[in-house]
């Protein structure tokens, strides 16, 4: 009959796929049978035995594993243990990452900037609009002599960064350009994913609609007098925690950045390919993205030192600005990423050879600062396209994917978790579960390349993790999951006197040096992957962002458009 509920029993609280892996992860020195029951623990469906006990190589601590892999009926059920309690319930059926797909993109349009967020689409986080971003002033750090300081700008729209309000062109070069690639890589299965925003009844897809509605602002942040792109528009300072329509503090564009144009650069190359089906829908836009490209490319090559640098900044500026930096003295990898996208755009081999594919032996694993991967992840994809030049190195190129992808799997099963996630504590970063994500989206490349099923189990696992599987005992994503984030860092779900905080988003989660770095009090542990606390004042374990969203949105619609039938 039923049990209490242990937290000790670590699973993908959403569930597993019939015919993929299923574990879940006991801690605690628990050992012999386990079964698969029924919620009411009424009926046994299925049992086993925990396996030997595994030591965690971060906290030292004991786990053992219920495979529960061979148990393929559809359902909702628990995993009990006799004498130690069952889990949160699950379900096994096709499918059981669909609603996170459209959860996760949906969270997109809940971060819309200078919209109103209607009930028909919202639900109960309807709100009014806010930060129109029709009258943005130019910074004196971004003073020209077309655009004096303290003249204005319009530049609306766009998605907040994440639980602040400010739009930052780094962060939404890799946001972007991680789903453009999901689109890329299975333009039909997205094409089944419908969010419910208001362009739902167009001819284009939703992840596209919902990603034209960042990439317009990103357009009005590149300055038509020279094609540089100002690196962020923002406050001075963050708005307190209220809602959008409540703030009304200026709102700037500072210096240009060569990694923001770069970023840009290599975003719109990469639009104008993906918008070139839909020139029909979108008159001209396709047209206007390569221009802005290859413009901005330009301003790059111009102004290649162009760092941004807040605190140099602040001091000579009136008002210095505090805001997010997103500062990354490394535009190597920025070069490569605009450079390949515009090679693979126009097919211009000029692109290819302004830079070196290969500066070193690394596939490093994408993020904000690093993008290089995605060039590769980019070359990969188009290798039917590719002129003599660039199908040269594409044996290379493919080679290094896979041997990155061998590295992340390898070793797995040894793990207390059984996830690629969390092998090395240097995981466990400001943001880690988007190093978890990215890592999926890593492997689901080497699966695309090999068809070999054990990159796609490796991918999944780190699904688990994010839903669940961890030592944290959370479900990192809003509302999916039973133990979920109910206080992110995130403006809108903290003012908005609604209790569930904002659905399909994803917390930055585990952090082990949060706590030097937000001083929230209430961690109550150092153990690198269990540093998490879901208080809102954690914005350094417990902040959502944009860039961590994109690659859960690809992990779990890659999952789902690759599901063994
Ligand atoms: O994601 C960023 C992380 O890699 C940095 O360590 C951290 C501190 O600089 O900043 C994170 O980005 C934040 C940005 O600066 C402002 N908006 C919220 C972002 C997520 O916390």
């Amino acid at each position: 009959n039923a049990q209490s509920l242990s937290e000790s029993i670590r699973l993908n609280q959403l569930g597993f796929y019939p015919n993929a892996p299923k574990v879940a992860v006991v801690l605690g020195d628990v050992s012999g049978p386990f079964q698969v029951t029924t919620p009411d623990g009424k009926k046994v469906l299925f049992s086993g035995m925990l396996s030997q006990s595994r030591q965690n190589t971060i906290s030292g601590k004991t786990t053992r594993t219920a495979d529960f892999s061979a148990f393929h009926t559809t359902g909702t059920f628990v995993l009990a243990i006799p004498g130690l309690g069952q889990s949160y319930p699950f379900a096994i059926r096709p499918n059981v990452h669909r609603t996170l797909a459209i959860g996760a993109l949906k969270g997109f349009y809940y971060q819309r900037a200078s919209i109103s967020l209607p009930e028909p689409y919202a639900g109960q986080w309807h709100r009014p609009a806010g930060h129109s971003d029709t009258h943005v002033l130019i910074h004196p750090s971004a003073a020209s002599a077309t655009r004096p300081a303290g003249t204005t700008i319009s530049s609306p729209g766009g998605w907040y960064d994440a639980g602040d309000y400010n739009k930052y062109i780094v962060n939404s070069g890799i946001t972007m350009g991680t789903l453009l690639s999901l689109y890329e890589d299975f333009p039909d299965f997205c094409r089944t994913i419908k969010i419910n925003i208001p362009e739902s009844k167009n001819n284009l897809p939703d992840l596209l609609d919902e990603s034209l509605w960042n990439l317009r602002w990103m357009l009005t942040m590149q300055d038509p007098t020279d094609g540089g792109v100002y690196h962020k528009l923002t406050n001075a300072r963050f708005d307190g925690m209220i809602m959008p329509d409540k703030a009304d503090k200026d709102r700037y564009v500072v210096q240009k950045s060569s990694t923001a144009t770069l970023d840009f650069a290599a975003v719109m190359a990469q639009a104008s390919r993906v918008l070139r089906p839909y020139d029909r829908e979108l008159p001209g836009l396709a047209d206007s993205c390569l221009t802005a490209a290859v413009r901005a490319w330009q301003w790059a090559k111009q102004n290649p030192n162009a760092r941004y640098d807040q605190n140099a900044m602040n001091g000579q500026f009136d008002p210095d600005v505090v805001t997010g930096g997103y500062e990354d003295r490394d535009a190597s990898d920025e070069w490569i990423w605009a450079a390949m996208e515009l090679y693979l755009t126009t097919k211009d081999d000029t692109y290819y050879t302004a830079v070196n594919l290969f500066p070193d032996e690394k596939t490093p694993l994408p993020s904000w600062p690093q993008v290089r991967t995605l060039a590769y992840y980019s070359f990969a994809r188009l290798a039917k396209n590719l002129t003599p030049i660039g199908q040269k190195d594409l044996p290379q190129l493919t080679n290094r994917l896979i041997q990155f992808a061998n590295q992340l799997r390898e070793g797995v099963d040894k793990q207390a978790f059984q996830t690629v996630m969390g092998k090395s504590a240097s995981d466990y970063i400001w943001g880690s579960s988007a190093v978890a994500a990215n890592q999926g989206i890593a492997l689901i490349q080497a699966y695309r390349l090999t068809n070999d099923r054990t990159y796609l189990d490796a991918a999944l696992s780190n699904l688990d993790y994010l839903l669940g599987r961890n030592a944290t005992g959370y479900s990192f994503v809003t509302g999916f999951g039973s133990k979920t984030p109910q206080h992110p860092h995130h403006r809108p779900s903290v003012a908005d006197g609604i209790e569930a905080p904002v659905p399909g988003l994803l917390s930055g989660g585990t952090n082990a040096n949060a706590a030097r770095q937000d001083k929230c009090t209430g961690y109550t542990t150092t153990v690198a992957d269990e540093v998490y606390l879901d208080d809102a004042c954690s914005y350094a374990s417990n902040e959502i962002a944009i860039n961590w969203n994109a690659p859960l949105v690809y992990l779990a619609t890659a999952v789902e458009a690759l599901q063994k039938k």
